[in-house]
């Protein structure tokens, strides 16, 4: 069905495990794997069954990271680098905005780019030996695959700014503090999956409004974020689903969602 020399799927009931599977360069995102990424996601999405997306490394010791330097190395024109930042921040982009609850199970390294695939996904789990950096200013360079935009939302500009600026790694503990990571387990990819099957037993169609509610707000003011916050509540009451939430609830059973 696909054949990607640097990605891996796997499919475990509703859940679809999405793996970089790149270990000569310890998972660096060259562009040939960030283009099999979005064609991963692609195929994840077009599958009905699947409801949770967990994304991770191969090996025990890099979740991703970073960008392949090798490749970055070559760029000198202003336009070609700016629309490699861009085709980098699509595929973040593609994966911050999936209707389904993407979980970032960060299995070691995450630096640079890979730190910054983890802040796509909406939940962090960490293994105790990961760590966290965006090393880009030791090559000149900044982050650019939304880095700087997602990382300065997540935890404010000053923690932000502290990492970016000086580039140093951070461990798996001092991430969580930090709220960067949600969780630390032993098994980020088992923990991850956990994670996923206690969000999918709630509502899907709620899922992708709490998920659009959060996006879409933190672009904006209070007010007009809250606006969008009333408007898709107006949505998901019209749901069956909401019906079945609701019905369930009222009869002490536990609700069956069909997703509509
Ligand atoms: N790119 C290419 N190759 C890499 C990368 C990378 N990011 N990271 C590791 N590798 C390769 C190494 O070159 C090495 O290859 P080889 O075996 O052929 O020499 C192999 O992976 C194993 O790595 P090491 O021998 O270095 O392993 P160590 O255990 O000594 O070190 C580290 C592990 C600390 C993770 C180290 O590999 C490292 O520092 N890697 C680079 C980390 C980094 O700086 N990442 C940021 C890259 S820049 C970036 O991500 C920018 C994103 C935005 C781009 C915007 C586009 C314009």
């Amino acid at each position: 069905e696909f054949d990607f020399e640097n990605v891996t799927i796997d499919q475990h009931g509703p859940l679809a495990v999405l793996t970089v599977n790149r270990p000569k360069a310890l998972n660096a995102l060259n562009s040939e794997t960030l283009g099999e990424i979005s064609q991963a996601i692609d195929l994840i999405m077009d599958n009905a069954e699947i409801s949770a997306l967990i994304i991770t490394g191969s090996g025990e010791k890099a979740f991703v990271a970073g960008a392949d330097i090798s490749e970055l190395s070559q760029l000198t024109d202003v336009y070609a680098g700016r629309d490699v930042a861009l085709a980098g921040q699509d595929v973040m982009t593609q994966i911050s905005q999936l209707p389904i609850p993407v979980i970032g199970a960060v299995n070691g390294f995450a630096l640079g780019g890979g730190f910054e695939l983890a802040l796509a996904c909406d939940i962090r789990v960490a293994s105790p030996r990961s760590r966290l950096g965006l090393p880009e200013v030791t090559l000149g360079l900044l982050p650019g695959f939304g880095g700087t935009q997602r990382l300065s939302r997540l935890v404010g500009a000053g923690r932000a700014l502290d990492l970016m600026l000086t580039a140093r790694q951070i461990s798996a503990e001092e991430a969580l503090q930090m709220g960067i990571v949600n969780y630390i387990a032993d098994e980020p990819l088992s923990k991850a999956r956990e994670v996923a099957e206690s969000i999918i037993k709630n509502g899907p169609i709620a899922i992708s409004l709490v998920k659009e509610a959060v996006r879409r707000g933190l672009d904006t003011t209070l007010e007009a974020g809250c606006e969008i916050e009333a408007d898709l509540f107006g949505m998901a009451v019209a749901t069956a689903d909401f019906r079945e939430g609701t019905g369930a609830f009222l009869a002490k059973r536990k609700p069956e969602f069909k997703g509509e």
